[in-house]
């Protein structure tokens, strides 16, 4: 039988709904959120829904539109499949990104996820400095992360590779899998115990959707081989969605993606170059930018191997990345600060006009 904690429900989303205050409302968790349609789990089973109006003037900020794992406080239809989404839950570990191509939005790729699988190729994909990218991103979220190096039947190199990442993150539970060989995606299951919810990140055509598909048992999501050419997936998953798997767990398929700017500003950047954060606390200067400072530790490392000069570079474009976020963040306060100042002065002085015809 389904109940709401099928899907995640628990005790702080409970208080949350009752804080609305409004008997009428009922939970449900977003599953795939279409342009303006939404499609829901409750207990009873799938419901489409529309946001109230209500909600749809203050989504003009995006990030109060609901995203996949959302849960959100619907008013029930009057025909038992369709409803209006009242509120948006508070979140809890979303996993964003800087928008691409608008320079001052965050997008929330998903809510409420307590685990992020990182999957990457073992063949052409692999790349270091792209998880380590990631692995920031999902120390932001707060979600625990778990690295899945897919296609270990194309690499010969594997142990080398398995290592290299581990290096990148020694507290996080690593798996070297081939989801298409026999047994290749049992040792995932053990992230995704019932009620917990996972999501797949990862570029286009590393086996995100051929790994729902193992776990599920059955073909439900659409996969692709990768070109030819380059190695590089197709995109072939272009929504993201919930899955309930047949042991209890949830999984957010997502479409590969092609960039991942950073956005959050968390001391996430540090935790996952602790090893650099480290060596600076040798430096001779306490506010070293290890950019060229007499007796840096961190720029002796690299020179005598110690720490790789990838990894250094690395560290420098994300620090970079983070202070453009950082002032575009200040910049959109800014923009918020002023529309809320119009707005409260455009209502004054409509009910100052209202109150001169009340009393003329
Ligand atoms: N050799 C090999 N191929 C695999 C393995 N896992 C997946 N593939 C293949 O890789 C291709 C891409 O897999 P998908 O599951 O579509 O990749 P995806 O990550 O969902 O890609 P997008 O939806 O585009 O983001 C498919 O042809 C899969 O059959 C594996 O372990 N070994
Ligand atoms: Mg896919
Ligand atoms: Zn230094």
């Amino acid at each position: 039988m389904l109940t709401l904690e099928t899907f995640g429900w628990d005790d702080r989303f409970e208080t949350a709904l009752r804080a609305c205050a409004d008997g009428g409302l009922r939970p449900a968790r977003v599953a795939v959120a279409h342009n303006a349609l939404y499609q829901l789990r409750t207990a009873d089973g799938e419901v489409m829904a529309e946001v109230a109006g209500r909600l749809r003037h203050r989504a003009a900020a995006p990030d109060a539109r609901p995203v996949v794992g959302d849960w959100v406080a619907i008013r029930p239809g009057a025909n038992g499949d369709t409803a209006t989404i009242e509120a948006v839950l508070p979140r809890r570990r979303c996993f964003s990104r800087k928008a691409a191509g608008e320079p001052t939005r965050r997008q929330l790729v998903a809510a409420n996820i307590d685990t992020v699988l990182l999957v990457s190729g073992l063949d052409g994909d692999f790349n270091l400095r792209r998880i380590e990218r990631y692995l920031v991103a999902i120390r932001n979220s707060g979600a625990a992360p778990v690295l899945v190096l897919n296609k270990a039947d194309l690499c010969p190199d594997r142990e080398d590779r398995r290592a290299a990442a581990a290096a990148l993150a020694p507290e996080a539970p690593l798996h070297v899998i081939e989801a298409l060989g026999p047994g290749g995606v049992e040792p995932l299951r053990q992230h995704l115990p019932p009620g917990r919810t996972g999501a797949l990140i990862g570029s286009s055509g590393v086996g995100k959707s051929t790994i729902i598909n193992r776990l599920l048992g059955r073909e439900r999501q659409k996969t692709a081989a990768v070109r030819r050419r380059d190695g590089r997936g197709r995109h072939t998953t272009t929504q993201r969605e919930l899955i309930l798997l047949p042991d209890g767990g949830l999984l957010i398929d997502t479409p590969g993606m092609r960039e991942l700017q950073l956005w959050e500003d968390t001391n996430a950047l540090d935790d996952a170059f602790d090893d650099i954060r480290r060596l600076g606390a040798e430096c001779r200067f306490r506010d070293c930018e290890h950019e060229g400072e007499p007796r840096c530790a961190v720029r002796q490392a690299v020179e005598t191997g110690r720490l790789s000069a990838a990894r250094l570079d690395s560290f420098r474009r994300l620090r970079r990345e983070r202070e453009a976020a950082r002032q575009r963040r200040e910049e959109l306060a800014r923009l918020d600060e002023h529309r809320r100042v119009t707005t409260a002065h455009r209502a004054m002085r409509a009910f100052r006009s209202n109150r001169l015809t009340d009393e003329g």
